[in-house]
């Protein structure tokens, strides 16, 4: 068994960030624990052909560890993987990371006031949790009657199958999300054939994606404040994106302008032009960003299929007309559980109740998307209400990094032995973001997202400006919270 005083689960960019400002703020004692071999998280997990990020790179960054050699305006997978590992690097927190270990679940115990962490490569107990998986580690595969009699090659899109050749095959991708428009574009020229099964048409804008040249490399290597002048432009002009998600969905008209144009301009058969038309209110479900996705489904050797999938078969897919389209391979590009994580069971609070449990009943709820009511000294990052659809998570993720950096100091400085955020607290948070919601396009867009919990309530994102976010995190506000010292309750 080894004891930590802090122990973060998952080694992506939040769990990553968390250890750089707990050791900038003189916490040594901690470990982070992650099934995989790196650094990453999901810029580890999806190597699909064609993955990079539709956030511009220089705002898609750390503040604190800006990176004057990104390549282009949005960066590739592979790019954006490097440049976490090359921060990992930097700040030496490799020491400090257990890799291969899975965490199967984490306990809170109030005799010891403590987690306990049992993973398959032994114990772990630690004073506080942060829980840094992020929402969109666990796949989706989807329950279509037959897909596990298929015979042919099957993988999702963030377990891509790089030991299986698609060079000539006849492939089927089923969902057209920001990963499969990424995919569709990636592997067209090189399968045989194409089957696209597209549920909902999302809306595709055109992508301002360029290689930046020398002299704006040397620009941003030589200029002081020059990078950050960029990241601020992004930033300001994506605000100004987030007025419009909330409180003016009108304001987005313009996307469905851009986005029949990016249709128009690549596709002259009427009838796929329709097809692949939305019905619904840009905004409303992701915003994609390609210009090479009409393109490849204009291919001849690529078919877009609205039929619903009825079964699959040993060699294909079968459509509710009854119609069979054989295929080698199914790429399954269908998203991940976001709102029903298997990761929820696994997390067990105060009287023995999981995440699942507390969740199924009362709704996905934290408080400033951090702190849940009866986990004590826990801290999940990318909790609920935190997620976006226009800007980078980088800055929501910083955000909550001053709240945790702000807190343990609390804890440290007050000896503060548990920590629980209040119930009335955290309803009336969550109350006045479901009020904002109201208003907003993911409710009233007209479309079913991942956004959205199983009843319909939009749990994941947060509404409005992000800078309001990172004001109300500023600073710690301890009187949130029930506070034990000394296992005596003192507020
Ligand atoms: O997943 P999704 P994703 N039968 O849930 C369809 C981030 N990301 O992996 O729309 C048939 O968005 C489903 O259809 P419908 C980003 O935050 C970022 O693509 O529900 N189809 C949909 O088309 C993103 O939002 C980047 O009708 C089924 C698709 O599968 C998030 O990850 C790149 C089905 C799922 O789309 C998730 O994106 C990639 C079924 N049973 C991902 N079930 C960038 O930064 C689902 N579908 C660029």
């Amino acid at each position: 068994m080894t004891d930590v005083t802090i122990a973060i689960i998952g080694a992506g960019f939040s769990g990553l960030g968390a250890a750089i400002k707990l050791q900038q703020n003189g916490f040594e004692d901690f470990v982070i624990l992650d099934r995989g071999s790196d650094f990453g998280g999901t810029w580890r997990d999806n190597t699909y052909p064609g993955a990079a990020c539709d956030v511009p790179s220089h705002l898609y960054s750390y503040s604190f560890a800006p990176n004057p050699n990104w390549s282009r305006s949005f960066s590739q997978q592979p790019e954006i993987h490097q440049y976490i590992n090359d921060v990992a690097e930097t700040y030496d927190i490799r020491s400090r990371t257990r890799f291969g270990v899975e965490v199967r679940d984490a306990r809170w115990d109030d005799t010891s006031q403590r987690w306990t962490i049992d993973t398959d490569a032994g114990e772990y107990t630690a004073k506080y949790l942060v829980g840094a998986v992020g929402p969109l580690c666990e796949p989706n595969l989807p329950d279509i009657k037959g897909i596990n009699e298929f015979g042919g090659e099957i993988f999702h899109s963030a377990r891509w199958n790089h030991d299986y050749d698609l060079t000539g095959k006849r492939v089927a991708v089923i969902g057209t999300g920001a990963s499969a428009i990424q995919i569709i574009p990636g592997i067209a020229d090189k399968v045989g054939h194409l089957d696209v099964y597209q549920r909902t048409a999302p809306w595709v804008l055109p992508r301002a994606d360029r290689p930046y040249t020398g002299l704006e490399h040397w620009a941003f290597k030589n200029i002081p404040g020059y990078q950050k002048l960029c990241r601020l432009g992004i930033y300001s002009a994506h605000e100004l994106v987030s007025f419009g998600l909330t409180y003016a969905p009108d304001v987005l008209k313009p996307a469905v302008r851009a986005g029949k144009a990016n249709i128009a301009r690549a596709i002259s058969d009427r009838t796929l032009r329709e097809k692949v038309t939305p019905t619904f209110k840009p905004g409303c479900k992701r915003i994609l960003l390609s210009n090479l996705y009409y393109p490849a489904l204009a291919q001849d050797n690529v078919e877009v299929v609205t039929d619903g999938i009825s079964h699959v078969t040993e060699t294909g897919i079968v459509t509710v007309d009854g119609e069979e389209r054989e295929v080698d391979a199914i790429v399954v590009a269908t998203g991940f559980h976001v709102t029903d994580s298997p990761t929820f069971e696994h997390i067990v609070g105060r009287g023995g109740r999981s995440l699942a449990e507390t969740w199924q009943s009362a709704g996905m709820k934290a408080y400033k998307g951090s702190t849940v009511h009866g986990f004590p000294n826990m801290f999940l990052m990318i909790g609920p209400a935190t997620g976006l659809g226009h800007t980078s998570m980088v800055y929501m993720i910083e955000s909550q990094l001053n709240y945790l950096v702000d807190e343990l100091k609390k804890i440290r400085s007050q000896s503060i032995s548990t920590i629980d955020v209040k119930a009335d607290v955290q309803d009336s948070y969550n109350a006045s973001i479901q009020k904002t919601l109201r208003r907003s396009v993911w409710i009233a867009g007209g479309c079913s997202s991942w956004y959205k919990d199983a009843d319909g309530n939009v749990t994941t994102v947060w509404p409005g400006f992000t800078f309001r976010f990172r004001n109300s995190l500023r600073t710690f506000d301890t009187d949130a919270y029930t506070i034990t010292r000394e296992r005596e309750e003192i507020s």
